[in-house]
Formats: structure tokens, C-alpha cells, sequence
């Protein structure tokens, strides 16, 4: 027995020895994973669907799960020099968003599917395809790239980068139309849609991720402390798997900080635009806006 211990102990310490001498001289490569960091979370499609009979045209997102979080890769690890998304560093990142069919339609004679950028949180990036098979090209204004794309009709996941330690939430608005192949002029008496996508990024010291760092988070902490193994759910924000006075550290010195992203402001349809007369709906929104900035009224955070 004890032999069999002793050998067991000597093979330990010359695997050891191998993985010391065959061990990486830098930080692991890893290639952009769908939900950030290394997270293969799921898909979250923009259904894209064309009802020629009525002539609607609707995109919808589906909520079956959580809002995306842009995530950067950890300081252990890093993407393979030359690689086209080499250029992402440690930025945040998300790529589950993707463009998708919904359904058999096909867009009106003569035109194609354009998605145009409406407006968007400063600093938001947005590059062809994901995983290592997209361009990284620049879309919809990044890198001077056109802010409209014309979409294939297939289903395509686009990658979105936040500039680095960026810690709340991010949105881009578009416009999704039908309009002349070369011109990209929206075809006219053809309905058009807007949508607006949103992410959230991991704010230091927020545990639970609710845009605020508070008492919660604070108990989430105490209840972690000395624990190993953790994540950051659990009050690891340096990602060294342990919960101590580090994060204690991290937490108390942004302690009441709130995501203060002003959220999107509704978004015109162009047939609205073209008609010239409001909608009620639109009468309605600019009415409650005139209201809420009367002088004397502090708007509350909506997103709170
Ligand atoms: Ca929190």
C-alpha cells in the first residue's frame, strides 16, 4: 500500500513537472464565445418577420432569456495576436444577438432589407459575424463603416464590443425597412419597424447585478467571505475564485453607485415620418416628455 502511494505521489509530481516544462510562457488563447468572456450562452434572436398581406413588417426579440451581458475575457487569458478579433482586447463583449427569419416571406419586388442605426449609448462597437469565423469588419458606424447594413435574410450574429471597463448597460436603436437595393432608399407605402437592442455589463461591487452596489451586494458578500471556488454572483469581482478583503475592497469604494444609462427614447417608424401627422401614440410620448421636463421636476431613473 504504502508503495503504491509513494508511486502514485512520484507519477504527481513528474506530470507536474511535464505541464511545468510543456506549460504556456503567456496567457491562454481563447477565441470570442456568443455570451463574452468564455460564456457559449444562448442565442437571442431578432425575429424578422414580413406579413406581405397587410403589409407589416415586425421584428421581434426574444425574451425567453436574460438580457445579454457584455463581458470581457479574464487577465489570464488572452486572443491569439493577428487573429481578426485580436483587436477586442479586454473590452467587454457580446455576440448572442443575432438577425433572424422568422417565418417564409420574401421583401417586395425591387427592394432588399436594410437595418439602419438609429442611435446608440456612446462607445458601443459593432463588427461583422463572431466566434473565429466573422470579418470583424465594422458595422453600422464603427470604424467609419455606412450606418445602414444591408442584412443577408439569413441568420447572422454580429459581435458588440463596449469600450474597456465599461461597467453598466448599453443600447442600440435601429430601423429595420425595405429599400432600393443600391440607393438603400426606403421603398414607398411599405411598412417599416424599429428595434432596439440592450445589454448590461458587470459593474464592480454588483453582485447581483440589479445596477446598484448596496447593502445587498454587502450581504451577498459577508455571506461569501474567506469561501473559495466563488463567482462573481457570490462577491468574486477580481476573479481569483475567493472572496476576501480584496473584493470587500472593490465593493466598498464603489458603494452607491448606480447604472445611471439614460435608457432609448422611442423610435419613429419612417411610415410615420413620411405621413407627416403624428400618431396618437407619438402625440401621447411627446406630451408625458413636455410634462416630465416642466422646470421643477427631477425625472426619475426609468430604468430603476
Ligand atoms: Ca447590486
Amino acid at each position: 500500500m504504502k508503495t503504491r502511494i509513494r508511486g502514485m505521489w512520484m507519477c504527481g509530481c513528474f506530470m507536474a513537472a511535464m505541464v511545468g516544462l510543456a506549460g504556456p510562457a503567456h496567457a491562454q488563447y481563447v477565441i470570442p464565445m456568443l455570451g463574452g468572456d468564455q460564456f457559449g450562452a444562448d442565442m437571442v434572436h431578432i425575429d424578422i418577420y414580413y406579413n406581405a398581406g397587410i403589409n407589416k413588417l415586425t421584428a421581434t426579440i426574444d425574451t425567453s432569456n436574460p438580457t445579454p451581458d457584455m463581458l470581457p475575457i479574464k487577465p489570464t487569458q488572452q486572443w491569439e495576436p493577428g487573429k481578426p478579433w485580436a483587436f477586442i482586447g479586454y473590452k467587454p463583449y457580446n455576440a448572442q444577438y443575432g438577425w433572424n427569419p422568422s417565418g417564409n416571406w420574401l421583401p417586395p419586388a425591387g427592394t432588399t432589407i436594410w437595418i439602419s442605426l438609429l442611435q446608440k449609448t456612446p462607445g458601443l462597437e459593432c463588427y461583422s459575424g463572431c466566434w473565429n469565423t466573422g470579418s470583424y469588419a465594422g458595422l453600422f458606424g464603427t470604424n467609419g463603416s455606412e450606418t445602414t447594413w444591408e442584412w443577408s435574410g439569413r441568420m447572422i450574429h454580429n459581435t458588440y464590443v463596449a469600450p474597456e471597463a465599461a461597467n453598466a448597460s448599453y443600447w442600440a436603436q435601429y430601423r429595420v425597412y425595405f429599400g432600393d437595393p443600391v440607393t438603400k432608399a426606403a421603398a414607398p407605402g411599405v411598412d417599416d419597424t424599429t428595434v432596439t437592442l440592450v445589454w448590461t455589463a458587470r459593474h464592480p461591487g454588483d453582485a447581483n447585478r440589479d445596477g446598484h452596489v448596496n447593502v445587498d451586494d454587502l450581504g451577498i458578500l459577508a455571506s461569501n467571505y474567506g469561501g473559495t471556488s466563488k463567482n462573481w454572483a457570490q462577491a468574486d469581482f477580481t476573479w481569483d475564485l475567493a472572496v476576501n478583503v480584496d473584493d470587500l475592497g472593490i465593493l466598498a469604494s464603489n458603494y452607491d453607485w448606480f447604472d445611471a444609462t439614460p435608457p432609448p427614447p422611442p423610435a419613429e417608424p419612417l411610415s410615420a415620418v413620411a405621413s407627416g401627422v403624428p400618431e396618437p401614440t407619438v402625440l401621447l410620448t411627446a406630451c408625458l416628455l413636455l410634462a416630465a421636463l416642466r422646470p421643477g421636476r427631477r425625472m426619475r431613473n426609468p430604468t430603476r
